[in-house]
């Protein structure tokens, strides 16, 4: 049975911590001796609609006795989350944040640990100690780069998956992973910047600004060889806007609570591969301005 450990103690990390430990599995918080202050164990309070359970974790701040590292903090956490834990070389990683980037970085940072990345579209939020898990989703992981030796699903997902279903294993997560970059890339800075419910961004009025942010991220999607059409785009955009319709993307709250955002590598990340590919990419870069400015309604 393999072991885990969860790095990044917010809703998502807290959401699979519970569900493993709930499942049976060998589950414990890696974080650094500056967070946990000599605490060895973490009591949380899961919920969903069908149970509510108190559990303790262990805590630890090293990855000697986990297989497979989940890594849950924000993308732009993660080397820093990663270099202040003693990371055992057996450890396997999966990253699981919004937005591109840290995946390279992790690949060429530890040439000698299995790298996976993933993408979940499950909904949790984090008070204190209660974690609830407010909408299931699915998980999508794969070898981070792809194209790499294995073609069969490693056993490790279907323990996952009996943890908190559905995951699915992608031979090519690069498109899982832009896919899910290009729903965060719309709908994470329009409710930022108008302070809205994601749900607002259906009504017609937004309709052209997600249109022409469709079409400049199709383009960059194109030159970096990942399928990704305008319309496939703004179906998905519309799909998860209905879903999440009475929930704040976690851009709109970063905002809201002057909190760090993603958009350096959400939006940023597109701008950066646009210029590798010399493509204008104009309303991405408005989007980031006004984000790095905080200019946002109420701001
Ligand atoms: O991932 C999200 C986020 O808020 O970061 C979406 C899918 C946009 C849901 O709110």
């Amino acid at each position: 049975m393999t072991r885990w450990g969860i790095l990044g103690d917010g809703a998502i990390g807290g959401l699979f911590a519970a569900r493993l430990a709930l499942a049976g599995y060998s589950v414990q918080l890696v974080m650094s001796k500056a967070f946990h202050q000599g605490e060895t164990k973490r009591s949380l309070h899961y919920q969903d609609d069908q149970q509510q359970v108190d559990l303790e974790l262990t805590i630890c701040d090293h990855t000697e006795q986990c297989d497979m590292l989940l890594i849950c903090t924000k993308g732009y956490q993660v080397v820093d989350a990663l270099t202040s834990i003693r990371l055992s070389k057996h450890t396997q990683l999966i990253t699981l944040h919004n937005g591109m980037g840290p995946q390279q970085q992790l690949v060429h940072r530890y040439p000698e640990h299995l790298i996976w990345a993933g993408t979940t579209t499950h909904g949790a939020e984090r008070h204190q100690n209660i974690i609830r898990h407010q909408g299931t989703g699915i998980t999508t992981v794969g070898r981070y780069p792809s194209g790499q030796s294995e073609q069969l699903p490693p056993l490790w997902i279907m323990e996952l998956n009996a943890a908190l279903a559905d995951v699915v294993y992608h031979p090519h997560i690069e498109q899982a992973l832009w896919q899910k970059l290009a729903i965060n890339a719309i709908i994470n800075p329009i409710t930022a910047i108008a302070q809205c419910l994601n749900g607002e961004l259906l009504t017609p009025s937004y309709q052209p600004l997600i249109r022409e942010l469709a079409n400049e991220i199709h383009q960059v999607a194109k030159a970096c060889q990942i399928i990704l059409s305008d319309s496939d785009i703004i179906q998905s955009v519309r799909q998860v806007c209905q879903h999440t319709a009475n929930n704040h993307s976690s851009m709109a709250e970063d905002i809201r609570c002057q909190r760090q955002t993603e958009i350096g590598l959400i939006n940023g990340y597109i701008i950066r591969k646009a210029q590798e590919h010399q493509i204008e990419v104009p309303l991405n870069q408005q989007v980031v301005e006004k984000i790095l400015k905080g200019d946002c309604a109420n701001g």
